[in-house]
């Protein structure tokens, strides 16, 4: 799946596109179906809000048959490669859940300050593409995007260790502030199926879940194969260091498996 002009266009002036409708509802059910059952897992690839709820899992392209077809799958991969030009390698890829309920924040920050500071990463040629698996709403936890933030190139931030149990390097109130009066705020909700791509610099949080509504997003965070990291510290299974570029797989791989697993379990 190749990006047109106009979403290139976007993607540069605001940061960020949503491409609707880029998976479809057999292909997200049997993805659902495969985070919960990673959740129910006990690995150390999960990590829980403080009330035992999932948070995220860590990694599951590696041990899970549907979530490996969807790292490779083609299109996520190649509007990448269009961007940076050059073949990409995962370097995170995370499940998140925000539970129903009891889903925690996830506080303003930017992607690269975290690969920069804790991976040695050593240019934002890396980004999230982001597919939703339940529908996003405006009360359940949406991403929230400061428009054209990505255009300060890397911003002061602290490192916070004791918010949630997901360490992230966050951005103050005041520069939260100044960016949103000059670029806006957006929520990004959408059906179930629908693909957000954001630059690894645009400036992004989400607040927690207090609804009956689980929201769970899966992250790919795919990243220029010249710009593998240079000074790990993280966890392998948190931050990548196999820098193979990702050959995508055929189009339909993970409708096909969709189909064999749905007439399985029916
Ligand atoms: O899932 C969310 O709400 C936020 C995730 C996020 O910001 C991240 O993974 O960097």
């Amino acid at each position: 799946m190749k990006l047109n002009k106009d979403q290139i266009r976007q993607f540069a002036d605001e940061g960020w596109i949503f491409l609707p409708e880029c998976f479809s509802e057999d292909e997200v059910a049997v993805l659902k179906a495969e985070a919960e059952n990673i959740y129910n897992e006990d690995r150390p690839e999960v990590w829980r809000e403080t009330s035992g709820a999932p948070r995220t899992a860590f990694a599951a392209h590696t041990y899970n048959e549907a979530f490996s077809i969807l790292g490779r799958h083609p299109r996520l991969i190649e509007p990448l490669e269009q961007v940076f030009n050059e073949k990409v390698y995962m370097h995170q890829y995370k499940i998140n859940a925000k539970a129903k309920f009891t889903g925690d924040v996830w506080q303003w920050h930017q992607d690269y300050g975290t690969w920069a500071r804790d991976d040695g990463m050593p240019e934002p040629r890396a980004m999230n593409i982001a597919v939703f698996l339940d529908e996003v709403f405006p009360f359940n936890g949406p991403l929230m995007l400061i428009p054209q933030s990505h255009k300060h190139g890397v911003l002061d931030a602290g490192h916070d260790t004791s918010t949630t149990s997901y360490p992230l390097w966050t951005l103050s109130e005041d520069a939260v502030e100044n960016l949103v009066d000059q670029g806006g705020l957006i929520a990004q909700t959408g059906k179930p199926g629908g693909v957000l791509m954001f630059h690894g610099n645009l400036v992004h949080g989400s607040a927690g879940n207090i609804t009956p509504f689980p929201r769970k997003i899966v992250y790919l965070t795919l990243n220029a194969v010249s710009n593998y990291i240079r000074k790990p510290t993280r966890e392998e299974w948190i931050a990548h260091q196999d820098f193979t570029p990702i050959e995508s797989c055929a189009d339909n791989a993970l409708q096909a498996y969709a189909q064999a697993y749905l007439q399985k379990s029916a």
